[in-house]
């Protein structure tokens, strides 16, 4: 049986599983999520009543959360590319900068976002200000981490990696990385490099009408 991903192309949390398929060729299904396919919606809202994606169906099981279902992809689907390294001590450095990439790269950032699909007068901008500050505070810290990093856990592309390319992609077409932080700025440059991530930036192109606060000509 061979394993099914719900997602859609354009979503960051999808990109970051994304970047872990491919870094091992694992094959899947893709389930897209398109708008409208009310199908694929119904199957993922069965699977998940959180009808939040990515969610992975790999032998019957429902695995949901991304940084989990990379996880479970090294647990059980183990390649070449080891995305949580072996080293207890070193795998926890890699989800303390996972958790830094979700909770304060991508959770405002999609506060942003999610911000301007609101209609003008339920907008929140107490809300939006300080997710822009919060973003603020994690670029500078961040610079200041990566100066002497290649990866965000030293040499070795990891799972943190993997949550850094989308949030880092997207945080900076909705609060763009100040000047001053080249650091961010040349490790943003590397992930967009990086094969798996680039293809997965270029299946997502096509879909780059849907970025609600009007997707920037570049990247
Ligand atoms: N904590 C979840 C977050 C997933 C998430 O927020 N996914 C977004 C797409 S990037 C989503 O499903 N949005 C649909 C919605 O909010 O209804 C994870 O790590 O996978």
């Amino acid at each position: 049986m061979s394993m099914k991903l719900y997602a859609h192309p354009f979503s960051s949390y999808c990109q970051k599983v994304l970047i872990a398929l491919y870094e091992n060729d694992i094959p899947f299904e893709w389930r897209m999520l398109a708008p409208g396919d009310e199908q694929v919606a119904a199957e993922h809202e069965a699977l998940w009543p959180l009808k939040r994606m990515p969610v992975l169906v790999d032998e019957g099981r429902t695995v949901v959360e991304a940084s989990i279902i990379i996880e479970h992809l090294g647990l059980h689907h183990p390649g070449p590319v080891r995305l949580i390294p072996e080293d207890p001590r070193a795998a926890l450095d890699v989800r303390m900068m996972d958790r830094f990439f979700n909770n304060y790269v991508m959770t405002p950032m999609q506060k942003i976002v999610a911000d301007g699909i609101r209609a003008v007068e339920h907008r929140d901008r107490q809300g939006v200000a300080e997710a822009r500050e919060l973003l603020d505070t994690a670029y500078r810290w961040l610079d200041d981490t990566m100066a002497v990093r290649e990866w965000a856990v030293g040499d070795a592309f990891s799972l943190a990696d993997c949550a850094a390319a989308p949030a880092l992609f997207y945080a900076d077409w909705a609060h763009p990385i100040g000047s001053a932080f080249s650091k961010v700025h040349a490790y943003r440059r590397r992930l967009l490099a990086r094969p798996t991530f680039a293809r997965a930036v270029d299946e997502a192109r096509p879909h780059r009408a849907l970025f609600p606060l009007g997707a920037p000509d570049r990247d």
